[in-house]
């Protein structure tokens, strides 16, 4: 029998996890792993948290609190086809982005939209070189692990256009395929959450407007007045208005409560049509809830059982490791290095 194909993902630890992080990942994840078909790496991208300075105590608990809020979702650490790890405990990341950093020109780095946009919002002195490289150190997680499939949104497309074309180039330079090219994983029907405040920007963990954003381990009254306060319109009607930028708190709030439970927009609008957006909203927190609050019960079991995250994130890491050392060290060969003694 062939080997299963190889998924990665990862969520920087840089806040508690988001409902936007939930629905638009997380719960793929979990569907992905009981389908059972591939093998899946998923990683606390906490190297690439740090393009932005993190308070290193808050840091920590961010870190432990991501990990076990995946473990609370469903994703099982103790699964043979499953690893999930911090990515600074496989130091096979950083040590690969520096060599796949000399395979890219600076030309390609400077075109990341994402650059471009993240450098000219921040101020001056926050632009580092690890948010100019950061590209090469994703390109380095997926291709370390030869990997398959990774989902990608809109906005990634052109770093994984990057990866591709940064192994394709190391490819042809040994004439051999160290690395797999790695294909988008497409999902159907995942939705992209908007921030509750500012419903154009999409939901962000960093966001500096707590009410913009439903956090998983939010209590019912925090989730129920943060909807509450959602920016919306003055039509007070429950209508999907596509491109209508003047729709876009409603559309928003119908994409979660359709995420959560499932209905088509049409079926939303049956539901609410003739009563306010009072209505609308409690109904959205009190689904979220309900869908959150299982969740947050795991959660808080697990993250007062310090041993079983610290073993957990051991055997992720190991198995993680595992996996990604002959693909370093077949790369580190072709360049010439000496032997590497593993
Ligand atoms: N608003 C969103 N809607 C749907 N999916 C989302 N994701 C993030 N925000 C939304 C998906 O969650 C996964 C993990 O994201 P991430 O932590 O790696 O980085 P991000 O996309 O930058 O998420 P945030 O919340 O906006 O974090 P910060 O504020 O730290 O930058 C990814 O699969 C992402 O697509």
């Amino acid at each position: 029998m062939s080997n299963p194909k190889r998924f990665l993902s990862g969520i920087q630890p840089t806040n508690i996890p988001h409902i936007g992080n939930y629905f638009g990942a997380i719960k793929n994840w979990v569907k992905s792993q009981d389908e059972g078909a591939l093998e899946a790496f998923y990683f606390i991208a906490d190297l690439h948290a740090i393009t932005v300075r993190q308070d290193p105590l808050k840091f920590k608990e961010q870190i432990m609190d991501c990990y076990s809020l995946l473990a609370a979702a469903g994703l099982d650490p103790d699964l043979e086809k499953t690893a999930i790890f911090a990515q600074s405990h496989v130091p096979e990341h950083s040590e690969l982005a520096w060599l796949l950093g000399c395979f890219t020109q600076f030309g390609e780095l400077s075109r990341m939209t994402q650059f471009k946009e993240k450098s000219e919002k921040s101020k001056e002195g926050e632009v580092n070189v690890g948010l100019f490289s950061y590209p090469v150190l994703q390109a380095a997680d997926i291709l370390l692990y030869q990997a398959n499939y990774v989902p990608v949104g809109k906005d990634q497309k052109q770093h994984l256009e990057l990866a591709r074309n940064i192994a394709a180039r190391f490819n042809q330079a040994y004439n051999d395929d160290v690395f797999t090219m790695p294909e988008p994983y497409i999902t159907q029907n995942t939705a992209k959450i908007m921030s509750l405040s500012d419903p154009l920007k999409k939901m962000s963990k960093s966001d500096s407007n707590p009410n913009s954003c439903v956090f998983l381990l939010d209590d019912k009254d925090t989730v129920i007045k943060k909807f509450k306060r959602a920016v919306t319109d003055s039509e007070a009607r429950v209508e999907y208005r596509e491109n209508d930028e003047t729709k876009a708190g409603v559309n928003n709030l119908m994409s979660i409560y359709g995420a959560v439970t499932e209905k088509s927009f049409s079926d939303i609008q049956k539901e609410f049509d003739g009563r306010g957006y009072g209505d609308f909203k409690t109904a959205v927190g009190e689904t979220v809830f309900d869908i959150i609050k299982p969740i947050q019960e795991k959660y808080y079991t697990l993250r007062s059982d310090r041993t079983y995250i610290d073993t957990r994130m051991k055997k992720g890491a190991d198995k993680a490791a595992k996996a990604a050392r002959p693909t370093l060290c077949k790369a580190r060969e072709k360049i010439g290095f000496l032997h590497y003694i593993i």
